[in-house]
């Protein structure tokens, strides 16, 4: 064995309280499956060993945040935690105004009807589901202008949710600068593979965006990841801290919608936060609407407190390279199996390269869906289809056929341990070994909405 030179990544907090899971056959997963109609959203999360569905409102809360809890004020109007939130908000992101919602798409809802007019096109570098439709309800159409890279699993470039500016100002030209209310620009783009945008990028994009009078809108979602990635690859910011870069990239935007329950380490709760009057006053007025007053936004005082400690939490150097070290690690595993996944290994997940997996299994059998549901079978972990299905049928009611076809492995923060990472790596290079016995599905039952959560699937049997 050789000697080590360098200090691995380990987790900068130890364990208080385990929750104990439910170990299953492969008889009663079998039916499981079949009950949930091969899709893995609709398994109980009871006969589920490992859950990498999502990185969603599922992870660990600290000490501090369950301390947070028990300090919530839940007066109706006037919450000391929406003030904290805010003054959180404001010194760790910059935003000036904030508006609380459920969770990230009730933010999405209404800066959409806020800002897009119907007939007006949005920009943005690759869609995300709720994004995108809350955009296509409220009459815009969402054009994807990320660089092409982006769409290449294999492509090695490190900053592959960047945006190709010549692409926007085609659409500029196209349709004029009144017809784009903003970018929509993610940071860490899900859809992707977990992609970081670069400071030089956005840079670029926000003097574009400022002589053409269109706002940049920011999802946030994973944005301390996307800081992490701009800190180890992008040249002059090697010596800044995670929390300086979060800054410096909303620093860049005029507004930003946030599902606080992945960086900020939450079980529920998102925002939007604006830095324009008019803006905030519109969407301080809707939110009574659609969320709840403006001082809660549909959380509870305990949520609003345990989201600000989060907040600052999700900006720790030492808790970002501990959470993507591990994504990292697991990616480095697949590699050695030799298991087609995204490059470079990004923030939140390892996306597993379904059509380089399942190559015999065309797009319209679903090949991503077919596989996350085989890992399933295979040891109880649960993963996610991001391919044809989470694509969804666009307004005029054709499907969308994205080049990614990918099973996303999202890894939920502070709640597995190296060990479950090596059990996830087994199974899915067991499942390689045997990839060309597995056959594809057909939907049996498609939603109108984001389909992707509840179709139900029957296997191919020809
Ligand atoms: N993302 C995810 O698993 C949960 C729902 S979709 C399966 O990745 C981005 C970049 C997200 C996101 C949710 C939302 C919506 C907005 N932007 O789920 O409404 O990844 O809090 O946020 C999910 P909410």
């Amino acid at each position: 064995m050789s000697k080590p030179t360098k200090h691995s990544w380990a987790e900068p907090y130890k364990i208080k309280m385990v929750e104990l899971l439910k170990m299953t056959t492969p008889a009663q997963r079998k039916k499981a499956m079949k009950e949930a109609g091969f899709n893995t959203f609709l398994l109980r999360s009871e006969d589920v060993y490992i859950d990498l569905l999502t990185d969603s409102g599922t992870g660990a809360m600290s000490d501090q945040q369950w301390s947070g809890l028990m300090m919530g004020d839940e007066a109706y109007a006037g919450s000391r935690n929406f003030y904290h939130l805010e003054e959180t908000v404001r010194e760790i992101y910059g935003y000036k105004y904030l508006v609380p919602t459920h969770q990230g798409r009730g933010a999405e809802n209404i800066i959409s009807k806020i800002l897009i007019k119907p007939g007006d096109i949005v920009p943005g570098n690759m869609y995300f589901t709720t994004t995108r439709l809350h955009q296509e309800l409220a009459g815009g159409r969402f054009e994807d202008i990320i660089i092409d890279e982006a769409h290449d699993p294999e492509n090695e470039f490190p900053f592959k949710g960047n945006i190709d500016l010549n692409k926007l100002e085609k659409l500029v030209k196209k349709y004029g600068a009144k017809k784009i209310p903003y970018v929509s620009m993610a940071t860490s783009v899900n859809m992707a593979g977990g992609q970081p945008i670069s400071l030089k990028n956005l840079k670029e994009l926000r003097a574009y965006t400022k002589k053409h009078g269109i706002r940049i809108i920011h999802d946030m979602t994973r944005v301390a990841e996307n800081a992490h990635f701009i800190q180890q690859r992008e040249k002059g910011y090697e010596h800044k801290t995670i929390r300086e870069i979060v800054k410096e990239i909303c620093s860049l935007t005029n507004g930003a919608t946030m599902s606080a329950k992945k960086d900020a380490i939450v079980n529920i709760g998102g925002f939007l936060a604006v830095n324009d009057w008019d803006v905030f006053e519109e969407a301080r007025n809707l939110v009574v609407v659609y969320e709840g007053l403006h001082t809660y936004g549909g959380l509870a005082g305990r949520d609003m407190e345990a989201m600000a400690i989060g907040i600052r939490e999700s900006v720790s150097d030492a808790h970002i390279h501990a959470r993507v070290g591990q994504v990292i690690y697991l990616g480095e595993k697949m590699i050695e199996y030799g298991v087609p996944i995204v490059k470079p290994i990004g923030g939140h997940g390892i996306f597993v390269d379904a059509k380089k997996f399942l190559p015999h299994i065309p797009q319209d059998h679903f090949p991503a869906q077919t596989l996350a549901a085989e890992i399933y079978l295979d040891s109880g972990v649960r993963t996610m289809e991001r391919g044809v299905v989470s694509a969804g049928r666009k307004p005029n009611g054709e499907n969308y056929y994205p080049k990614l076809e990918l099973v996303r492995f999202t890894i939920p923060r502070r709640v597995y341990t190296q060990a479950h990472m090596d059990v996830v790596a087994e199974s899915t290079a067991m499942v390689f070994e045997k990839r060309n016995k597995i056959k594809g599905l057909k939907m049996i039952y498609e939603p109108k909405y984001l389909r992707f959560f509840q179709a139900r699937f029957e296997r191919i049997t020809d």
